[in-house]
């Protein structure tokens, strides 16, 4: 879609900190983390909320948090994914929130090795 800022990052227009792609999906850091590693992981087609996405788009989402969650070595963690305006949704563009949480020991946050 042509006005949608994630598509303009799958295209490349609008830059990001890339932390996964395929040809189905891509994964990268939140512009505004909640904390260090706060990472987005969307369908490359585009769909407004979760039942907009046929599931052959969405069968890469949950392994692929994985997979971060396993590079950051968080204990705890958030996945969120928020479906309208009432529910906090404010890019239009099926997205799942991967929030690492921070720990005593892990001080401000975990965060990627290139952060
Ligand atoms: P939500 O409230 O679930 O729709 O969260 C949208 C998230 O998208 C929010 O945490 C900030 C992030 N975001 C918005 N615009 C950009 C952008 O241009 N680049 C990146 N990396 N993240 C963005």
């Amino acid at each position: 879609m042509a006005a949608c800022i994630f598509c303009k990052i799958i295209k490349g227009e609008i830059p990001c900190f890339k932390l996964f792609e395929s040809d189905k999906t891509l994964a990268f850091l939140d512009i505004g983390p909640l904390s260090k590693g706060h990472a987005l992981v969307i369908p490359k087609f585009h769909g407004e909320k979760l039942t907009d996405i046929p599931d052959e788009h969405l069968s890469e989402i949950l392994p692929i948090a994985k997979k971060l969650v396993k590079v950051t070595g968080a204990e705890n963690y958030n996945i969120l994914q928020n479906n309208g305006r009432i529910a906090h949704q404010v890019v239009d563009h099926v997205h799942f929130h991967m929030i690492p949480k921070p720990n005593e020991k892990e001080g401000l946050g975990i965060g990627w090795p290139t952060e």
